[in-house]
């Protein structure tokens, strides 16, 4: 759902992933436990999607996870990297 902020609706953070990918429980395991909201962009690797597609568009590879910051204009693969821009947020 998207973030508010002063009656305005701000661009929310979006975690492409597939729930059986263990890099992307690590990534929405830290989403959780510091309550950060972000919209999921939930994929099946092994099968194709329109959001698989928007994936590929963006990123380059059908590769899990991937995050968008659209406020900051950021988009990354690897988990680690992912969680350490979190971080920095
Ligand atoms: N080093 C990456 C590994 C991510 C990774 O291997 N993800 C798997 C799913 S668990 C994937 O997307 N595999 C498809 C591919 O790499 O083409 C990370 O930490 O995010």
């Amino acid at each position: 759902m998207p973030a508010e902020e002063a009656g305005r609706e701000v661009p929310v953070i979006q975690l492409y992933y597939d729930p059986r990918c263990p890099f992307c429980q690590h990534v929405l395991q830290y989403l959780e436990d510091n309550e950060i909201p972000f919209e999921p962009k939930i994929i099946s690797l092994s099968a194709d999607s329109p959001t698989k597609r928007e994936l590929v568009r963006l990123g380059g590879k059908a590769q899990v996870p991937f995050l968008v910051d659209p406020e900051n204009g950021v988009e990354m693969y690897e988990s680690g990297d992912i969680v350490a821009y979190l971080e920095r947020l």
